[in-house]
């Protein structure tokens, strides 16, 4: 067990006793000859107590607000083993350097700027300006040893506060506004967001709960979905669609596929519709490069469609739709969904989309904002159709509507041409006898 040095406060001159302002220590830190141990106030300046000795601090004897003179203790240290030998070789305990004193009473004699120039070159600061508006005036009041700190830290002072005495900046404010620094980084990644980290609750306080782990799928998409809502601007365009004959047509061929194992949903005849609706706006079959300095046109045509999983959501997508019959688009939609469902999809099957459908319309609801799938710029989101009274100009019809919602990247996309792709799809899948032409 080392034996423990008491450190002094060393000779002040015609000082006869100081303020402590500042502690820049902590207990179990390891200190080295030079280093600030405490910041002194007395009526005409500042002044850093250096260290002359290194070691580990064991126990702090001052705190902030007491007056000190020389030979008052500062702390308790357990020297490294080189002072400690010196120390077992003297009789006292040591005592600070000779020049060390020198050195503080140079600093306190002279000026403020004398005193925190020893590492800083700093501009001369009056000293009622220092103590009384530090942050008013852009001028940080700080130790040399708190520079530093901060300098380590790439931590610019000038935009703190201290809560030291009379407005000094601590290590502890360091400490805090680095910690404030990076929960703001961590919860807004895109740098410009000023989000408040949210706080970890625990809910077993207000009942029973059971945590379950999310799957590899679930993580992965929230990581997506949450980075998509956060850096596209997303606008969403609602409309129904007339698909009563669309409809019909399907229900006169439905058994006919079904004797060919093929299960014809809404949702192939819609594949199509958007290819046509692509092909009539290709701004919306683009991505936008990432320095969003350019558009990328796509001359194909692959379409996502989002799977429900119990792993989670996943979009295989669908190559090439405009050169596939419906048939074809059917039986691929089926074994992409039922791969998806077994966990066999490969991440291959999942990239190169132009476009995605998410339909919930197998379920239920009457709108919902789908989020963009990047790096595609619109996704759209399909409800559950329902008979409606439709006033045909002499009276109400019971027809068969889809609801649409149609969201895109409005930096690709203007309003107007929202409208207008929604509408063109909304006409397509009212008469598709359309995508013949
Ligand atoms: N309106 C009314 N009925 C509809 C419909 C609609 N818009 N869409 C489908 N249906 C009917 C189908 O015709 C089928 O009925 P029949 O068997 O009598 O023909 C029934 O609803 C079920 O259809 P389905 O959902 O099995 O098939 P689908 O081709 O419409 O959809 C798939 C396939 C894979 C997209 C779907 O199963 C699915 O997973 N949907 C969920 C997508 C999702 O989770 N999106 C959210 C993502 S964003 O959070």
């Amino acid at each position: 067990m080392a034996n423990l040095i008491e450190v002094k406060v060393p000779d002040l001159g015609d000082v006869s006793d100081a303020e402590i302002i500042e502690i820049s220590i902590s207990v179990d830190d390891a200190i080295d000859v030079e280093d600030t141990l405490i910041v002194l106030e007395t009526e005409k300046a500042t002044m850093d107590v250096p260290s002359s000795t290194s070691g580990i601090v064991k126990e702090i004897v001052c705190k902030p607000g007491d007056k000190v003179t020389e030979g008052s203790v500062i702390l308790k240290l357990a020297a490294s083993s080189v002072e400690e030998k010196q120390s077992e070789d003297q009789d006292e305990p040591q005592k600070p350097e000779p020049e060390v004193s020198k050195n503080m009473v140079d600093s306190e004699v002279n000026t403020k700027q004398k005193v925190f120039s020893r590492d800083e070159q700093k501009p001369a600061i009056a000293e009622d300006q220092a103590l009384h508006e530090p942050m008013q005036t852009g001028v940080v009041y700080a130790s040399p040893a708190i520079r530093r700190f901060a300098r380590e830290l790439g931590v610019d002072l000038t935009a703190m506060h201290g809560s030291g005495i009379k407005g000094r900046i601590l290590k502890e404010d360091i400490r805090q506004h680095v910690k404030k620094m990076l929960s703001k980084q961590s919860t807004a990644s895109t740098g410009t967001l000023n989000i408040a980290a949210l706080p970890n609750i625990d809910f077993s306080k207000f009942g029973d709960t059971e945590t379950i782990a999310l799957t590899k799928i679930q993580k992965f998409s929230s990581a997506n979905l949450h980075r998509n809502w956060l850096t596209i601007p997303h606008v969403t365009q609602n409309d129904d669609a007339d698909i009563t004959e669309m409809d019909a047509f399907r229900k006169s061929v439905k058994d006919e596929a079904l004797s060919e194992g093929i299960r014809l949903t809404p949702l192939t005849f819609m594949l199509k519709a958007v290819v046509a609706s692509l092909k009539a706006f290709p701004r919306f079959n683009s991505s936008l490069s990432t320095d969003d300095q350019s558009l990328i046109l796509k001359k194909y045509f692959h379409i996502g469609v989002a799977v429900d999983t119990p792993e989670g959501l996943v979009v295989p997508v669908i190559r090439d739709v405009d050169k596939k019959s419906i048939y074809q688009l059917a039986t691929e939609l089926a074994e992409v969904s039922a791969s998806a469902r077994d966990k066999k999809l490969g991440i291959d099957a999942m990239k190169g989309s132009c476009f995605t459908i998410s339909s919930l319309g197998g379920i239920g609801g009457t709108s919902f904002t789908p989020i963009v799938n990047w790096p595609d710029v619109a996704i759209l989101g399909v409800s559950k159709s329902t008979l409606k009274p439709v006033w045909n100009g002499q009276e109400f019809e019971p027809r068969l509507m889809l609801p649409l919602s149609l969201s895109y990247d409005h930096r690709v996309i203007d309003g107007a041409d929202g409208a207008r792709f929604i509408t063109h799809l909304s006409r397509t899948m009212g008469d598709i006898r359309r995508l013949l032409l």
